[in-house]
């Protein structure tokens, strides 16, 4: 909004002129969603506490869960606020890219938040069925690919890493693998938010590493040198990954060991749905499987080890999610936690240089 606003004004004022630069929006929508998180999160814990909002934890699960019972959850109503607040303030709101993540990030959510009600409001840990949630996740996700095969232009080839000149073209079929990726991340967040801290940290890395694919993918010179699709306008994401990560460095101060607050399904959907989303935008939906690897070994994990019991008889694993299984074997919960950022990171120093490794 800012942008549109005052913009313009650079003709009288050459100040002004900083609201055409991606990378000052950038800065400022990071910042303002992490100040908008810090000042409001401890209103709004308190809040959550006051309306018994309270985390129902199961009795399977690691012992070391028990005593998170009655954590206040669905903080990801913070963390989506943020966003779209920072984002609204600091992108191009004319930009249909703009209000296709927001539209993801904040449909996935209220799915989300419908599982996080049910769940407070019936005291258990049930919330809506699989089927009702995986049907609304498809119906949100069905409408933005569709959406965007619509735009004139669009590009239904399929970027693959390290390999520039194999393009295979989806046609149409591009709506469901859309559909594949934006589901499939929104679950893989949502199954990885076991432990404090965990999914909102890899979100943290994977939302900073696709706001440098963002920058370059909208920039007609850097996609150019880099023989990557340049998209016209999708370095506006650039922003809202900005804002993204703001808001998640913001929702660490609270949801770090031991945890004040879960974010909740409203978050793990929302977050996972808007990086699919922007995945799909950018063209670099391959590239989040590498980005977002250790999503993926969580999500395989818990494939393994159903498709193992009811093969064998047998788990692989102590438990799945794999972050449950270290649980059990005794490491501490602080330790699982950044082993796994480290693997993030490490695994987004590999996607970033399949940029070059073309
Ligand atoms: C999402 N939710 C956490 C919190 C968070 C098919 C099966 C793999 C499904 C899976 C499952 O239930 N997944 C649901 C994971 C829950 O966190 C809440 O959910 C929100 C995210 N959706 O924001 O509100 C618990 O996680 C802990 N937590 C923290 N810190 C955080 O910052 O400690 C969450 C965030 C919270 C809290 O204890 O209560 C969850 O784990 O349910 N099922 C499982 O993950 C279960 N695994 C399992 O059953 N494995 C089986 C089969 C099915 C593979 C096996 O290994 O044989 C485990 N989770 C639980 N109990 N709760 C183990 C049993």
């Amino acid at each position: 909004m800012l942008y549109y606003l005052l913009y313009p004004l650079h003709t009288d004022y050459i100040f002004f002129n900083v609201f055409k630069y991606i990378t000052f929006r950038t800065i400022y929508a990071t910042v303002t969603a992490l100040l908008l998180t810090l000042v409001l999160g401890p209103i709004f814990i308190n809040k959550l506490k006051a309306m018994r909002i309270g985390q129902y934890v199961r009795d399977d699960g690691p012992e070391t869960h028990l005593k998170k019972e009655g954590t206040p959850t669905a903080g990801g109503i913070l963390i989506l606020f943020s966003i779209i607040v920072s984002t609204c303030l600091w992108a191009d709101i004319t930009s249909h890219y703009i209000w296709t993540v927001l539209f993801s990030l904040a449909g996935m959510g209220f799915i989300g938040l419908l599982d996080d009600w049910k769940k407070i409001r019936f005291a258990n840990t049930k919330g809506i069925s699989a089927k009702q949630k995986l049907g609304l996740q498809f119906l949100v996700a069905a409408a933005i690919g569709v959406f965007l095969y619509m735009q004139p232009g669009f590009d239904t080839r399929l970027s693959l890493p390290f390999f520039k000149k194999v393009l295979p073209d989806l046609q149409i079929f591009y709506i469901p693998f859309s559909i594949l990726v934006i589901v499939g991340a929104s679950n893989a967040v949502n199954l990885t938010d076991g432990l404090d801290g965990l999914a909102i940290g890899l979100v943290l890395i994977v939302s900073a590493t696709y706001l440098l694919f963002a920058y370059i993918t909208g920039h007609s010179i850097l996609s150019d040198y880099l023989k990557i699709s340049y998209i016209s306008g999708a370095g506006e994401l650039t922003i809202f990954c900005g804002a993204m990560v703001g808001a998640c460095m913001g929702f660490l101060w609270f949801n770090s060991h031991p945890a004040d607050v879960f974010m909740g399904d409203v978050g793990s959907l929302g977050l996972g749905g808007s990086l699919g989303t922007v995945a799909v935008i950018t063209k670099h939906e391959i590239l989040l499987a590498i980005v977002g690897g250790m999503f993926v070994i969580e999500c395989l994990s818990v494939i393994f080890q159903v498709a193992s019991f009811k093969l064998r008889g047998k788990r692989i694993f102590h438990m799945a999610p794999i972050h449950h299984h270290f649980e059990i074997k005794g490491w501490a919960e602080p330790k699982i936690i950044v082993r796994f950022w480290i693997i993030g990171i490490v695994l987004a120093l590999l996607a970033i240089s399949t940029l070059k490794l073309r």
